[in-house]
């Protein structure tokens, strides 16, 4: 939105994807709607179409120039305010030409509409209160959803599921600055409106929500689209090999000899709805780590380890037959021959670098990989697979979906929301904060007051109840134009 956009106009656009397509949607909107759209559209039925009240559909047809037969168009009416936009709202299918489309829109900006800005059609519905900023975001939501997830995410809000919860939470802090506040009429004949027991816990509920939706909104999963899952661990552990088979192809180069990877690989898969990114990485090489070193080892480490900043799950692969690689698995007599000491070691350094991912905080699920291999001393793991036969494979995916599905209650917030509301919902946690430490210091009910006016001025901007010409802006000039 350049400029601030004047409600009094009829706007209009192309609703439809561009490119052709059978069917193409010009969406018109605004107080003239009829008049403007019956300078250029003749209805089959005329008098039905003047004098329709409620929404309907009117087929008839446009004359276009240049183009001889005339457009057959289906007109979609909202004569009144009761639609999406709050105004009266014409949407004309028609065939879904670029070309045609065009032409009809020049016709309809020729007799009195004005081309819509980005977003302006939800705008309306927003400034209409048709909907509240959190379900106009949804809406952008819905249109950018990658996957599933994303999609009933964003369905979620624009259903309100969220805006209710932010609604019920004002209305109560209102009813409780009501209460304060009549009270304080009362001073002189000391007559409590709210006991202050009641009155303290209210307002602990009403923080244990806030800093519910604050840990959504500052989760790193909130705030991005697919999700990152990296494989990670020692050379040789089978890292590329799993990769390989979880997204059934050959997308990574395999071999015995350990080091393989030097690059990073990023394959998208979709599990259960979930849109993934699956990352194999070089394996933790001690000689690459060494900084003096200028190696395609030291490079690889540094991009794997750019990787593991990122994900949002490690999957930290052991290899069942861990340290095996390193001295080799039977003399010619096929007796084993590995050294003790060498697999001793190699756990030892597996198990350090594990707990150091997990202890940065990154979510980690730990894999023992070559279960074929095993002689039965495996470590202890969150899962067993093997790439070889496809063991395991299923149970490690569906972990993998349930750590993320943890994340995603009914009231999750979407990304775009949850970056603009950060500050608000700290601003409301921290003034609900002083006033619960207000109301157990028996400050006086006045400074109670201040800091539940406080907070609901903070869950006002959330819901949309207060903005600004800033705040809309930055909403919606995300959208495309038609939306
Ligand atoms: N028997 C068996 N061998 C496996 C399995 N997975 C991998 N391998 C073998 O283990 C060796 C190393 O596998 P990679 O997938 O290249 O290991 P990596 O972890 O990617 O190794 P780097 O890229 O060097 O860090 C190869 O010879 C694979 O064939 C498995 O499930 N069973
Ligand atoms: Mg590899």
């Amino acid at each position: 939105m350049d400029s601030p956009p004047l409600l009094d106009d009829t706007i209009a656009a192309l609703a439809s994807a561009p490119g052709p397509a059978v069917r193409g949607i010009v969406r018109v909107s605004g107080p003239s709607t009829r008049s403007v759209v019956s300078l250029v559209f003749v209805p089959d039925d005329r008098s039905g179409w003047e004098t329709a009240r409620l929404p309907w559909r009117h087929p008839g047809t446009v004359e276009i120039p240049d183009v001889h037969c005339p457009l057959p168009v289906d007109v979609f009416l909202w004569p009144t305010g009761r639609s999406y936009t709050g105004q009266p709202t014409a949407e004309l299918h028609t065939i879904g030409s670029g070309p045609l489309l065009e032409a009809l829109l020049e016709r309809l900006f020729a007799h009195g509409a004005r081309p819509a800005q980005r977003g302006e059609f939800t705008l309306r519905a927003f400034l209409a209160g048709r909907i509240d900023l959190m379900q106009a975001e949804a809406v952008l939501g819905v249109i950018d959803a990658t996957d599933q997830q994303q999609l009933r995410l964003a369905l979620g809000q624009l259903g309100g599921g969220l805006s209710h919860r932010i609604a019920a939470l004002h209305e109560e802090l209102l009813l409780h600055l009501a209460d304060l506040e009549a009270g304080l009429d009362f001073v002189e004949e000391d007559i409590e409106f709210i006991a202050r027991e009641e009155l303290i816990r209210r307002i602990t509920g009403g923080l244990g929500f806030l800093d519910e939706l604050l840990e959504q909104a500052t989760s790193r999963l909130q705030s991005r689209g697919r999700l990152k899952v990296v494989l990670a661990g020692l050379p040789n552990a089978g890292k590329s090999t799993l990769l390989n088979a979880l997204c059934g192809g050959e997308a990574a180069i395999v071999s015995a000899a350990s080091g393989t990877t030097r690059d990073y690989l990023s394959v998208p898969v979709e599990w259960s709805g979930l849109g993934i990114d699956l990352i194999d990485t070089a394996g933790w090489d001690k000689a690459g780590a060494d900084k003096s070193r200028l190696s395609i080892g030291r490079a690889a480490d540094e991009l794997r380890h750019d990787q593991w900043q990122r994900a949002d799950l490690i999957l930290w692969c052991s290899p069942a037959d861990i340290g095996g690689d390193v001295v080799g698995h039977g003399d010619v007599n096929g007796n084993d021959i590995r050294d003790e000491g060498m697999r001793n070691k190699a756990v030892a350094i597996d198990a350090r670098l594990r707990e150091e991912c997990a202890g940065s905080g990154k979510s980690v699920l730990h894999l023992t990989t070559k279960a074929d291999l095993s002689d039965g001393r495996s470590q202890r793991a969150d899962v067993v697979v093997s790439a070889a036969t496809g063991a395991g494979i299923d149970e490690m995916k569906a972990m993998v979906v349930s750590r993320f599905e943890s994340f995603a209650g009914d009231g999750r917030i979407l990304g775009t929301t949850a970056a603009r509301c950060r500050d608000s919902l700290r601003g409301a946690a921290d003034s609900l904060e002083r006033a619960r430490v207000a109301s157990i210091e028996r400050a006086g009910d006045e400074l109670v007051a201040i800091e539940l006016r406080d907070a609901l001025d903070h869950i006002g901007q959330i819901a949309g109840r207060v903005y600004t010409d800033d705040i809309l802006d930055r909403i919606f000039s995300r959208f495309c134009i038609g939306k």
